[in-house]
């Protein structure tokens, strides 16, 4: 493809006729990034005690899933009861052979529910939200119009993070080049999203207005993490303070206990944090615990 009137970055550069695969492309994630799918090794999955195995990692993406968690056994949901299991994706664990047949897309979340008679495979964070409430009959209400505005504010979150983590994070913190283009690009389109949920929590205090909900587990991590200036030392380049509801709304889902618990799973950095949950009693000794002094 040969077109004049658009400049190279670098300069001169123009795609070949077909793509080839450089693994010198370069980047913070070029060792794990890959034109291809399926499984690089034989690995075969642990399983715990508990009704529910989480195969995750404490992105944001994972963490809405063990926040989810954590608000239902807050609930006394005991099958909520769950074993996660650290998948290290700088390694390279999402393209182990078990980690590949619960989620042929290898990326983390992955859950399998044992409590039924067959074990069920999850894959997609958004899907396992919509499993539990389903499950557990919590944070998805059941009539028609509240239902269908649940899942639609879910379901805009779960089309939207990628413009945010793909798109502006990648171009604004992690590509080895800055191009003005991709990042004008993607800024416009993240600080849109936040006006979004701005206005929408103009008048309401969640999501879809007085209660909490799966579509508050599903955005919170995300744009409440970007709201508050915690992704992407971008805090000043988008002006994160100005969303006045969206910050406000964060700080209440921020002081709910079980986010304060589910949000330090499966995380292996920051000052609190829990490489993996088996039982209730590790998150109460992580949560206390002093932060390790650095060397
Ligand atoms: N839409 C998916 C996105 C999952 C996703 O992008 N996970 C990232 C971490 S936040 C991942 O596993 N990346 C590893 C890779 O791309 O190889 C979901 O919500 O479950």
């Amino acid at each position: 493809m040969s077109d004049e009137t658009r400049p190279g970055l670098p300069e001169g550069y123009e795609p070949d006729k077909v793509w080839k695969w450089n693994t010198e492309s370069g980047g913070r994630f070029a060792n794990i990034n890959r034109p291809i799918a399926g499984p690089t090794h034989e690995k075969v999955l642990p399983v715990g005690k508990h009704p529910i195995q989480l195969y995750s990692l404490g992105t944001p993406n994972g963490v809405k899933v063990t926040v989810m968690l954590e608000e239902l056994l807050a609930l006394g949901h005991k099958d909520a009861e769950y074993d996660a299991w650290l998948i290290n994706i700088i390694e390279g664990d999402q393209f182990g052979s078990g980690f590949v047949d619960i989620n042929p897309n290898s990326k983390i979340p992955a859950l399998i529910d044992r409590s039924g008679d067959e074990p069920i495979r999850i894959f997609e964070s958004g899907a396992m939200l919509v499993h539990l409430a389903e499950r557990f009959s919590e944070f998805l209400p059941t009539e028609p119009a509240p239902r269908a505005e649940c899942l639609s504010w879910t379901f805009w979150q779960m089309a939207s993070a990628a413009f945010l983590g793909g798109g502006f994070g990648h171009f604004y913190a992690y590509a080895p080049v800055a191009i003005e283009y991709a990042i004008d690009r993607y800024t416009m389109e993240v600080k849109r999203q936040l006006d979004v949920l701005d206005r929408n929590l103009a008048d309401k205090e969640f999501i879809c207005g007085d209660n909490y909900t799966i579509a508050d587990v599903a955005i919170w991590p995300w744009y409440g993490a970007l709201a508050k200036g915690q992704l992407y030392s971008s805090a000043e380049y988008i002006e994160c303070h100005t969303y006045k509801n969206v910050n406000r709304w964060a700080d209440e889902i921020a002081r709910r206990e079980p986010v304060q618990r589910g949000r330090i799973v499966n995380r292996t950095w920051g000052e609190k944090n829990l490489a993996e949950r088996h039982d209730a009693g590790e998150i109460d000794a992580a949560l206390v615990a002093e932060p390790e002094a650095a060397e």
